[in-house]
């Protein structure tokens, strides 16, 4: 079956994918894989498919934001996808984490519009423990700093002239910000399928983005490659379970 967005077909879809916000991101992470190919570029979703260490395995993009990347992440489900992993960045909320550390994200506060069209409130946005285990021990296999905790998922990424609440976040131990994780946390429940989320840090939440955001550095694209890795290997060991 074609699925309209993505323009991939479910035949082409295995157990586990890889999704990222970019799509030239998903190309990066498709070299990592054997025998990979190209399935689809369309709109902003770009998907790859190919094997990691003879385990089969897709890479999708989706963009920026809750919305657009719930569209992705319901036709990756519906094309067959059972167990989903977001490689992304985020904005850090303690200087003990600066650009490059790793994050884990065992849940999200729901801190966006999206997932309050699909469940009520309260309803939780949880990663699975099977792959939060998975990532967080193939990360601590790696150089470098890496903590598991809850995020946050806003809409926002400029500010506009309303408050968004970063100091109770950060007092109530949030570790990080970013747009897509409560959705896939949301969607993959709803669903039943397994979710799980790895984050590099590319500064910090509470900075003048619109003057100090920059994550084209090389300490960022050196964490990029590590949590590229670090997925990956998480899918295998997930396989092998
Ligand atoms: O999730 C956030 C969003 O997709 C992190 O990076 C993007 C904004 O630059």
């Amino acid at each position: 079956m074609l699925m309209p967005i993505l323009q991939v077909h479910s035949e082409d879809i295995p157990d586990y994918v890889i999704v990222c916000g970019d799509p030239q991101r998903a190309e990066i992470i498709s070299r990592k894989l054997d025998s990979a190919r190209e399935l689809a570029f369309s709109r902003e979703y770009r998907t790859f498919a190919g094997e990691i260490q003879g385990v089969p395995v897709a890479v999708t993009s989706h963009g920026v934001g809750s919305p657009g990347a719930a569209v992705c992440f319901e036709e990756l489900i519906r094309a067959g996808a059972k167990t989903i992993i977001r490689v992304g960045t985020a904005g850090s909320y303690f200087a003990e984490l600066p650009a490059g550390s790793l994050v884990v994200s065992t849940a999200a506060v729901r801190a966006e519009g999206l997932t309050y069209q699909l469940v009520p409130q309260g309803y939780p946005a949880v990663a699975d423990s099977q792959v939060v285990d998975a990532l967080y021990a193939s990360a601590l296999e790696t150089d470098g700093l890496v903590r598991k905790g809850i995020t946050v998922t806003l809409d926002a990424f400029f500010a506009g002239v309303e408050e968004i609440p970063h100091k109770k976040y950060k007092q109530a131990g949030v570790l990080a910000v970013e747009m897509e994780i409560a959705a896939l946390y949301v969607i993959a429940s709803l669903r039943g399928i397994r979710a799980g989320a790895i984050l590099v840090l590319d500064g910090f939440a509470d900075a003048d983005l619109a003057k100090e955001y920059n994550p084209h550095t090389d300490i960022v694209a050196q964490a990029v490659e590590r949590e590229i890795h670090v997925a990956l290997q998480a899918v295998v060991k997930l396989a092998a379970e």
